[in-house]
C-alpha cells in the first residue's frame, strides 16, 4: 500500500479511530472518503478530497438547519418568503467554512491529510442559477437573512443546467455550451423526495357559483423539493432555499410501453422534466415562450402550496394568513402567485372574493428591478384558463380606476391588441401591499414614470425604496482575506463585529492619513492584482503588468450598460498613444483594461460588442509601440467565482450606463468595498455611493437623467452627424469601419446604432467620458492621494451591506422579527 499524499500516520489513525488525539474534523473527512465516496486514500485526488471535505462540512450544516427549522416551527413567528426565478449562489464551501467559523480548523486537517484547502475550494463548480444582478442580489439577501436570524426562506427552481458556459472563438465570437453543474453531485442540497405537489396545466375551467370554478383536465406534473442549506454568519441559524424540480406524475405510460410504442410512453415524462431543465439566459426580457410561462407557474404554484401547508399546520384561521406570511416577488417573474393564491382561496378554501382579495393584497410585496420596457406574454388563456378568469375578474371587480380613457388603458392589466397581453407589472402592483424600486433614483422613476397612474390612485405611500446591498461576508472577507485581516487588526475589534455592522468600517477613516497603514493597504491591492495576473496567465497564457492601473468592467453585455463606450474609449486612447513619441509615452499611466460578461445568445448587437473587444485586444496586445502602456483582456465565462478574483484587484471600475437606465447596480458597491474607485454616470446606486464617499472620490461624467429624453428626441428629429458632435468619436468609428480591428464590415450594424438613432447616447457622452478617464489618470499619478481615496471609499460603504437592505424589508415591508436559535434551544 502506498500513501503518496500526506502523512501516512494521520490517515491510518483516522481510519482505525485508535488515536484519540486525531481531530474530529480529520476523522470526519476520512470517514466520508471511506464510506460516502467509497474510495481509498491512496488514489484520492483533489476533486475527491473536495467532496469528502464538503460532505463533512455539510454534516455541520444539516444539524444547524434541522434545529433552526424545528425552532421556527415551535416559535411560529411570521415568516417571509423570497420568490426568485434566479439564485446566483456561486460556490459554497469557502462561504460555509467562514460562516461556521471553521476555516482554520479545516485548513489544518486538510493540510495534515496532504491537500491544500484553497486548491480544493477551487474544485467546486459554481451554482449559477441566475443571469446577473437580480439573481446575485437574491443570493446576498439569503446570506443576510440567515445572518440576522430572520425566518426567511427562498423559493426557486432547481435547473438541471445553469447559465450557459461562454467560450470565445478565435475570431472573437461568443459560443455557448451547456452548464451541467450537477454532474459531480451536489453536496449542498438535501433531496426531499417526500415533499411533492401536483401542478396542473391546460384543461378547462368551469365557473360554478360565487366566483368559484372547477379546473380539471390538462396535464399534471409533480414538483419535488430540494433544500439548500443557507448558513448565517456567526450564528447557528441556518435558513432554507427550497428549489423545485419537475418530474412526471407517473413514471411513464405502461399501456403505450406494452403496446410497443416506446416514443409515446416516454413523451409525457420528457415534457414534464423539460420544465426545470434549463435557466433562460435572457436578462431583462421575457419572450412569449410557452416553456418560460410554464416554469413561472410551476414554481409559483408549488411554492404557494408549500407555504399554505406550513401555514395550515399552525391551525390558525385563514384570515390570519397575512399575519404569518409575507411573500416578496422578485420582479414580475412570480406574478402568477397573485391569481394562484386567489384560486386557492376561492376554489379550495371557498372564501368570498372580498375575503380572498383582502388576504392576497396583504400578503404580497413587489420589487421592480428595471425601467427598460418589457415584452409581456400571450399564451395564458390556453395554459392557465382558470387564472385568466381570475385576472379578468380582478380587472372587473377590483379597482374601477377613475379617469380618462387613455389613463384607464395605461393602468389596465390587459393590454388591448392582437393578441391581448397581460401586463405582469400592473398585476403585481394591483395585487401587492407595497411596491419598491432598488435605488433612490430608480424608485423615483418608478413613482414618476412607469407607475405614475397607480401612485395617483393608491397614494405615494404604497411606493417605497429599498436600496440594494451586498453581503460583506462573500464580497470582502471571503474574496479579499488580506484586506479583511488588515481591517480587523486596525479596528481592534473582532472580525464579526464589523462584518455584522458594516458602518463600523468608518473606524478606518483616521488610518487614511497614516503612512504605514497606506503602505499595507497598497500591498494588499498589489497582491490581489498578482492573484488576478496569475489567473490570466494560467487561463489565457499571457502575462499581465501588475504595475499598471487595473481598469475593470464586468457585467452582462447590454447596450444600455455601454461596454461599447468603454471599448471605443480604449481605441481613442490607443490612437492617441500611437501619435506620441517614445519619450512622451513614458509619461502616460500604464493601464490594463479588463472586460468580462455574457451576452444573451440571441442578442446580436451585444455579441458584436464582445467581438469588437476581443479584436481590439488582439491588435493592442501585440503592438510593440503601445503594449507597455495599454493592454485589453476579455476574460471568458464570467461567473461569481471570477468576480471574486477580479473585484479585489481593481484600481478603477466602470459603471457607465446611460443615465436613468441602470436601476441600481450592485457590483459598483463590491468594488468600492474592496477599495476600488468608480468612474460612472449619475445613475442607479452610483449616486448614493457618491453621497456616502463624497463626490471628490467618484469620477462622474455624462448627461443626467432629465436630459436623456430630450436628447433622444433630438436624435430622431434634429440629428447632428457624429463628426460634428464628437470628432474624437467619429475618428474612432472610422478606424473600426476601415478595418483596423479586422473586417470593418462585420461591425457596421453596431456602428450604425451609434451613427443613427444612438438610443443610448454614446455620441452625447463620449467627450465627457474621455475627460473623466483623463482625470482618473491624473489622480492615479499621485499615488498617496489615490490610496487615501481608496481607504476612505471602503470606510464609507456601511450603507451598502445587504444586512441593512434586509432590515429595511423586514421592518418596513414584511413585519418580521429575528428568531434566534440559542445554543440548545431546539
Ligand atoms: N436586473 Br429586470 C437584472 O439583473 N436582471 C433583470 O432581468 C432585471 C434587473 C438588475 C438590474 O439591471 C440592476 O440594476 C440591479 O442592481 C439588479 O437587478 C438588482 O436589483
Amino acid at each position: 500500500e502506498k500513501w503518496p499524499r500526506g502523512d501516512e500516520k494521520t490517515w491510518k489513525d483516522a481510519i482505525r479511530g485508535v488515536a484519540s488525539d486525531t481531530p474530529t474534523i480529520t476523522k470526519s473527512i476520512v470517514n466520508h472518503v471511506q464510506t460516502s465516496l467509497a474510495r481509498q486514500p491512496h488514489n484520492l485526488d483533489d476533486l475527491g478530497a473536495y467532496q469528502a471535505s464538503a460532505l463533512s462540512v455539510r454534516d455541520n450544516l444539516i444539524v444547524n438547519w434541522n434545529e433552526t427549522q424545528l425552532h421556527y416551527t415551535r416559535k411560529a413567528p411570521k415568516r417571509a418568503y423570497y420568490l426568485s426565478l434566479e439564485f446566483l449562489m456561486g460556490r459554497t464551501l469557502d462561504n460555509a467554512l467562514l460562516n461556521l467559523g471553521l476555516k482554520n480548523k479545516y485548513n489544518d486537517s486538510i493540510t495534515g491529510l496532504g491537500f491544500n484547502l484553497e486548491d480544493l475550494i477551487d474544485k467546486e463548480r459554481d451554482a449559477a442559477l441566475g443571469n446577473g444582478g437580480l439573481g446575485r442580489l437574491a443570493a446576498c439577501y439569503l446570506d443576510s437573512s440567515a445572518s440576522q436570524e430572520l425566518p426567511v426562506w427562498g423559493y426557486g427552481l432547481r435547473y438541471k443546467y445553469g447559465i450557459f458556459q461562454q467560450l470565445i472563438a478565435p475570431d472573437g465570437q461568443q459560443l455557448e455550451a451547456p452548464d451541467p453543474w450537477l454532474d459531480n453531485q451536489n453536496p449542498w442540497e438535501l433531496p426531499r423526495l417526500d415533499v411533492t405537489y401536483e401542478v396542473r396545466f391546460y384543461g378547462h375551467a368551469e365557473r360554478t357559483e360565487n366566483g368559484r370554478a372547477i379546473w380539471s383536465g390538462g396535464q399534471e406534473v409533480l414538483a419535488v423539493a430540494y433544500d439548500v442549506m443557507i448558513p448565517g454568519y456567526d450564528t447557528k441559524n441556518t435558513n432554507n432555499l427550497r428549489l423545485w424540480e419537475s418530474k412526471p406524475k407517473r413514471g411513464f405510460d405502461l399501456n403505450s410501453f406494452n403496446a410497443g410504442n416506446y416514443e409515446q410512453a416516454v413523451e409525457s415524462s420528457n415534457s414534464a422534466a423539460a420544465i426545470t431543465a434549463v435557466l433562460y439566459p435572457n436578462d431583462h426580457t421575457t419572450f412569449g415562450k410557452e416553456l418560460r410561462l410554464k416554469q413561472q407557474y410551476f414554481w409559483t404554484a408549488a411554492s404557494l402550496a408549500d407555504i399554505m401547508r406550513r401555514f395550515k399546520n399552525m391551525e390558525k384561521p385563514i384570515s390570519e394568513f397575512p399575519d404569518y406570511v409575507a411573500i416578496q416577488l422578485n420582479d414580475t417573474h412570480p406574478t402568477l402567485a397573485i391569481p394562484e393564491l386567489m384560486r386557492v382561496l376561492l376554489d379550495d378554501e371557498e372564501l368570498s372574493w372580498a375575503e380572498a382579495w383582502q388576504i392576497t393584497t396583504n400578503t404580497f410585496f413587489f420589487t421592480n428591478h428595471t425601467v427598460l420596457p418589457k415584452w409581456p406574454i400571450p399564451l395564458m388563456e390556453q395554459l392557465l384558463p382558470r387564472h385568466m378568469q381570475i385576472i379578468y375578474d380582478i380587472v372587473t371587480v377590483e379597482k374601477q380606476f377613475p379617469g380618462d380613457r387613455d389613463r384607464l388603458a395605461r393602468m389596465s392589466i390587459i393590454e388591448e391588441g392582437i393578441p391581448k397581453q397581460v401586463r405582469m407589472a400592473n398585476l403585481a402592483c394591483i395585487g401587492s401591499r407595497k411596491v419598491n424600486g432598488v435605488a433612490e433614483l430608480h424608485s423615483e422613476l418608478v413613482r414618476t414614470t412607469i407607475m405614475k397612474d397607480f401612485v395617483e390612485h393608491y397614494g405615494v405611500s404604497k411606493f417605497g425604496n429599498v436600496t440594494n446591498g451586498i453581503t460583506p461576508r462573500r464580497w470582502l472577507d471571503q474574496c479579499n482575506p488580506g484586506l479583511s485581516t488588515l481591517i480587523t487588526e486596525s479596528l481592534k475589534i473582532p472580525k464579526a463585529a464589523w462584518l455584522k455592522d458594516l458602518y463600523k468600517l468608518e473606524g478606518l477613516l483616521p488610518f487614511a492619513e497614516k503612512a504605514d497603514f497606506q503602505k499595507r493597504w497598497a500591498a494588499v491591492k498589489l497582491s490581489n492584482k498578482r492573484r488576478l495576473a496569475h489567473y490570466v496567465e494560467t487561463t489565457l497564457g499571457v502575462s499581465v503588468n501588475t504595475a499598471a492601473m487595473f481598469d475593470v468592467q464586468i457585467k452582462r453585455l447590454h447596450e444600455y450598460k455601454r461596454q461599447s463606450l468603454n471599448i471605443l474609449g480604449v481605441i481613442h486612447r490607443y490612437l492617441l498613444l500611437k501619435t506620441l513619441t517614445p519619450a512622451q509615452r513614458k509619461k502616460v499611466v500604464p493601464k490594463v483594461v479588463f472586460f468580462a460578461g455574457k451576452a444573451a445568445p440571441g442578442y446580436f448587437i451585444a455579441k458584436l460588442i464582445i467581438r469588437l473587444i476581443v479584436n481590439v485586444a488582439r491588435v493592442l496586445n501585440s503592438d510593440p509601440d503601445t503594449k507597455e502602456y495599454l493592454t485589453v483582456f476579455f476574460l471568458p465565462d464570467y461567473s461569481v467565482s471570477l468576480a471574486e478574483i477580479l473585484i479585489p484587484a481593481s484600481d478603477i471600475s466602470q459603471h457607465i450606463s446611460t443615465a436613468g437606465t441602470e436601476a441600481s447596480g450592485t457590483s459598483n458597491m463590491k468594488f468600492c468595498l474592496n477599495g476600488g474607485l468608480l468612474v460612472g454616470t449619475v445613475d442607479g446606486a452610483n449616486i448614493e455611493i457618491a453621497e456616502e464617499v463624497g463626490e471628490s472620490n467618484v469620477f462622474f461624467f455624462g448627461h443626467l437623467t432629465p436630459a436623456v429624453e430630450d436628447l433622444r428626441y433630438q436624435h430622431l428629429y434634429h440629428p447632428v452627424p457624429v463628426e460634428q458632435k464628437s470628432p474624437a468619436l467619429a475618428a474612432v468609428l472610422n478606424e473600426v469601419s476601415a478595418g483596423r480591428f479586422g473586417d470593418g464590415g462585420v461591425y457596421e450594424p453596431l456602428l450604425n446604432t451609434i451613427r443613427q438613432h444612438d438610443y443610448y447616447l454614446l455620441t452625447d457622452d463620449f467627450d465627457s467620458y474621455i475627460r473623466a478617464l483623463d482625470m482618473v489618470d491624473e489622480a492615479y499619478q499621485d499615488r498617496t492621494e489615490w490610496i487615501k481615496k481608496s481607504i476612505r471609499t471602503t470606510a464609507k460603504m456601511g450603507k451598502f451591506s445587504s444586512d441593512r437592505a434586509i432590515q429595511d424589508y423586514a421592518q418596513e415591508y414584511w413585519n418580521i422579527e429575528s428568531t434566534k436559535l440559542e445554543n440548545g434551544t431546539a
